[in-house]
């Protein structure tokens, strides 16, 4: 380090980063050794699904090097992105004829705004040590290990629902890193597994998508089948889908360290477009145009009109009959993509049936969130 010793650089590079809406920041070396085979029995199961890109790699997830030659230090960051603007999530999810998207989604797409702040802290780096060194940046958007990363780091442990978790953070947050072949000094590892013998994540999720501890079949998980998933959506799983449309938090939504998770006031991630309150019905009255307009900047615009569709006409099969939902579900059936149709098809069929006998409209909704564990967002820590 030219100018500077490395413990002030990452003591002033932890301050400044706090000012760009950071929670956290660790170092650690490039040694994933410990986390490779996991990783590749991960594939080797074939859980990433239709995810091409994370089996399209090679080594290079697992040994950063190989991704960014002469890398020495990883900084690993957490940005919290829970708002406590957002309406209760938990009343959502419970209301079949609402929508619930996840509350990474309800605004801005994180992966531009984080790029755009991590510039900001390698700027902060120069301004320091001068230009002589390489970087590269990133935010879920590489092959890289970033809960691994993250738990060596010093950020949290990973969890059993398999995010990183820190004991007096929670789990709504971010993660980002930066590459780099600066020396810095590094972080100790979060040793402490800290789940103890709760599994709540395991028992509450919807599709029964975390297999074992720690491991989750993404072709169950709702969040991949919402977002990732480009086709049909296997029929066994709609009805266990409920009404969430993009995303799935309930793995986060019963872990009980979230009762200390950090909120963020940042304007950035406040719901827009009533997103976080909306009606399956309002939603799927939009036009693609509307789709297209509203979601500008969204994350929720990378899946197109059609998932969007797709994913609204499992949740309105999944919710109560009424004349209105079979009346907008017929009206918009024509100007829809074969897939489309098909997914309207099989929501018709099910809320006649619920029309039909209706002791079974009494309880048509999947599982309900039973025990939630929700940010108090005024708790105060010490750091
Ligand atoms: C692919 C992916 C998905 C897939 C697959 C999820 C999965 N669990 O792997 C799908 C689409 C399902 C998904 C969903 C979600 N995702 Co995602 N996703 C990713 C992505 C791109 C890669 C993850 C990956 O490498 N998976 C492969 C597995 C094998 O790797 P891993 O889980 O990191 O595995 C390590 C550990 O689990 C550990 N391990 C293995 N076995 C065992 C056993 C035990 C006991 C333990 C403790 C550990 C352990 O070793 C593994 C490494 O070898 C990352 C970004 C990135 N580049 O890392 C974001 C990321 C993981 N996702 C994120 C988020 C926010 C989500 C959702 C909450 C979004 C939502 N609301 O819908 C859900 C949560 C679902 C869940 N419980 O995982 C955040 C997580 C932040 C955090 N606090 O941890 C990330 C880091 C993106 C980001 N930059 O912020 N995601
Ligand atoms: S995000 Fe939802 S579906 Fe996926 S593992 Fe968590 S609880 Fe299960």
């Amino acid at each position: 380090m030219r100018f500077m010793h490395g413990h002030d650089l990452k003591q002033q590079l932890k301050e400044f980063a706090r000012t760009l809406g950071f929670a956290d920041l660790g170092v650690t070396d490039t040694d994933l050794s410990a986390y490779e085979a996991d990783y590749f029995n991960w594939l080797g199961r074939h859980f990433h699904g239709e995810m091409d890109y994370m089996a399209r790699h090679g080594l290079k997830r697992t040994r950063p090097n190989l991704l960014v030659p002469g890398t020495v230090r990883i900084i690993s960051l957490r940005m919290p992105y829970y708002s406590p603007d957002a309406a209760d999530p938990v009343a959502q999810l419970n209301r079949p004829e609402h929508a619930y998207v996840s509350r990474y989604a309800l605004n801005r797409d994180y992966h531009k705004l984080i790029r755009k702040r991590l510039k900001r802290l390698v700027a902060f780096i120069e301004e320091r040590v001068g230009t002589g060194f390489n970087y590269r940046i990133f935010t879920d958007s590489a092959p890289v290990l970033e809960r691994p990363i993250a738990e060596k780091a010093g950020l949290g442990f990973i969890g059993k629902n398999s995010l990183v978790i820190h004991p007096r953070a929670g789990s709504w947050f971010f993660l980002a890193e930066i590459f780099t072949d600066l020396e810095l000094p590094v972080d100790p590892p979060f040793e402490k597994q800290g789940c103890g013998p709760c599994t709540a994540c395991i028992a509450e999720c919807p599709t029964g998508a975390i297999v074992a501890p720690g491991v989750v079949d993404a072709r169950r998980c709702i969040s991949y089948l919402t977002i990732e998933h480009p086709g049909e959506i296997p029929e066994a799983l709609r009805p266990l889908m409920g009404n969430r449309i993009y995303g799935c938090d309930d793995c986060q939504l019963v872990c009980p360290w979230n009762r200390f998770a950090e909120c963020s006031k940042d304007e950035s991630w406040q719901p827009r477009h009533r997103l976080d309150r909306a009606t399956l019905l309002e939603l799927w009255m939009w036009t693609e145009e509307d789709f297209l307009k509203n979601l500008e900047g969204s994350p929720i615009r990378r899946i197109g009109y059609e998932r969007w569709l797709r994913n609204l006409a499992v949740a309105l099969g999944n919710g109560p009959w009424s004349e209105d939902v079979e009346a907008a579900l017929r009206q918009k059936r024509p100007e829809t993509s074969e897939m489309v149709q098909k997914h309207i098809d099989w929501a018709l069929d099910r809320l006649r049936e619920r029309r039909d006998l209706p002791k079974m409209g009494e309880t048509p909704f999947p599982r309900q969130v039973r025990k939630a564990h929700l940010p108090r967002c005024d708790w105060e820590r010490e750091d």
